[in-house]
């Protein structure tokens, strides 16, 4: 009998430089198409919800169907003003990058929604447990709880200057905040995964109300961290949301590296009997309904949920990659989903409730405030301007008891040996 020699399936992206944009296997449904379950539904009713993409703006900015939340306009354009300072801080760090002031930055171009929407959503007391992609968690929690770290301290630590919170110990954009319930951000990706639902069964044996929510990227499901993460998820039902911030790259890999194309990074969950919803993630309101959705669902003490956001990384991975080496130029201006500022601003003009006179005054004075602020933050140093910080501070804050070896450290410095 002949043999069938075996071989593997070796992903390649649709695309390559020099191609035009591809975003064919991004299949899109109307908006308003999906049903919303209730909080304590069976797993088998999201087998299409982690399939689809569950939308509520049209491509008009009207508002369709199950998943329209109920939210004020005032609430609305406090999202947009969010997710507009984001967007200015990230371009303004990143030009401050490209003067030689920061070694590295990090922008979330095009995923502001997910972010400002869910810090929206969650409460003061609740923990998140981000990657580098969510700033605005910080930007929105400081604008409408004035707690947490502010841009300013955001600013500093990225110049790891004398304002610098953490003390130059951490890599530029590992933020960390207690006040903001903003979990230290980790460079081994996947590791806040278990630590989240750790953080939520705890809440859960404590009899507490607090819910956690953690955030990953579609190549870091690849992790084992991930799959750790939704068994424990799974088997004890803690109250945690599981984001998948699903943005088509992970570096200079495309996101079919880390799935299979018959399935998506949502359906995953439904394997392990975890309701999934696979979301527009560039729908400011899609956004803001599924968080609202799932963390009700875990207030009430139904457990996790999944959610891929499904969006497009605008930007470079970093200050340090080069997006015209790997995928087809202009490929942000193809992507079907749009862009989520954008499109919660046409929503808001439909309301009434805006107008782009308004929006471009809104883009003036977020850049003006945030061009002031890194003027007064680079005044406390930078990469070109060192901090002038004594060296005995590299001590501070590591161990609660110096140990001996240590102290004898730090006498020597004091004497200038
Ligand atoms: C455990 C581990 N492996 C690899 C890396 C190197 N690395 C940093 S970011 C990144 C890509 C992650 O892509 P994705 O999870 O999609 O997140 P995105 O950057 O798109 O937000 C990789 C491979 C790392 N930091 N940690
Ligand atoms: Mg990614």
């Amino acid at each position: 009998m002949k043999k069938t020699p075996l071989s593997l399936r070796v992903p390649e992206p649709l695309t390559r430089p020099g191609d035009a944009p591809d975003f064919s296997y991004v299949q899109i449904p109307p908006a308003g198409n999906d049903k919303k379950p209730a909080h304590n539904a069976p797993v088998s009713e999201f087998n299409d919800l982690s399939k689809g993409i569950i939308r509520v703006l049209d491509d008009a900015g009207h508002p369709q169907g199950e998943w329209q939340p109920t939210v004020s306009a005032d609430t609305l354009i406090t999202g947009l003003k969010a997710m507009v300072k984001t967007r200015a801080y990230d371009d303004r760090m990143m030009l401050i990058q490209r003067q030689g002031k920061t070694s590295f930055f990090m922008k979330s171009t095009g995923e502001e929604a997910i972010s400002v929407a869910q810090a929206m959503v969650l409460k003061q007391g609740d923990m998140f447990f981000p990657t580098y992609r969510q700033a605005g968690l910080l930007i929105t929690n400081e604008m409408i709880r004035g707690t947490g770290w502010s841009t300013f301290d955001m600013m500093c630590q990225v110049l790891s200057n004398s304002g610098d919170k953490l003390k130059g110990r951490q890599l530029p954009i590992m933020y960390s905040s207690k006040d903001a319930g903003f979990f230290s951000i980790s460079g081994n990706l996947g590791t806040q995964y278990t630590q989240a639902v750790g953080w939520a069964m705890a809440s859960a044996i404590k009899k507490d109300s607090k819910i956690a929510s953690t955030f990953i990227g579609d190549g870091s499901t690849a992790e084992s961290d991930f799959h750790a993460a939704l068994t424990f998820a799974s088997v004890y039902n803690p109250p945690v949301i599981l984001n998948v911030t699903n943005n088509q790259w992970a570096i200079s890999s495309f996101q079919g590296i880390a799935n299979n194309p018959e399935t998506t990074f949502a359906a995953r969950g439904v394997g392990y009997g975890i309701p999934s919803l696979r979301v527009d993630g560039n729908d400011f309101l899609a956004v803001y309904a599924a968080s609202e959705w799932a963390a009700d669902r875990a207030r009430n003490n139904f457990g996790p949920t999944i959610i891929e956001w499904v969006t497009y990384r605008s930007s470079g991975h970093s200050s340090s990659d080069d997006p015209s080496k790997y995928r087809p130029k202009d490929e942000e201006k193809a992507w079907p989903l749009g862009d989520p500022i954008d499109r919660l601003r046409e929503h808001l003009i439909y309301l009434g409730e805006w107008s782009q006179e308004q929006h471009d005054a809104l883009e003036k004075e977020m850049k003006e405030e945030i061009m002031a602020l890194s003027k007064e933050a680079q005044k406390l140093g930078s990469l070109t301007d060192l901090p002038d910080l004594p060296m005995k501070c590299m001590f501070d804050d590591v161990y609660k008891d110096i140990p001996p070896h240590l102290q004898k450290q730090i006498q020597r410095i004091e004497r200038g040996e």
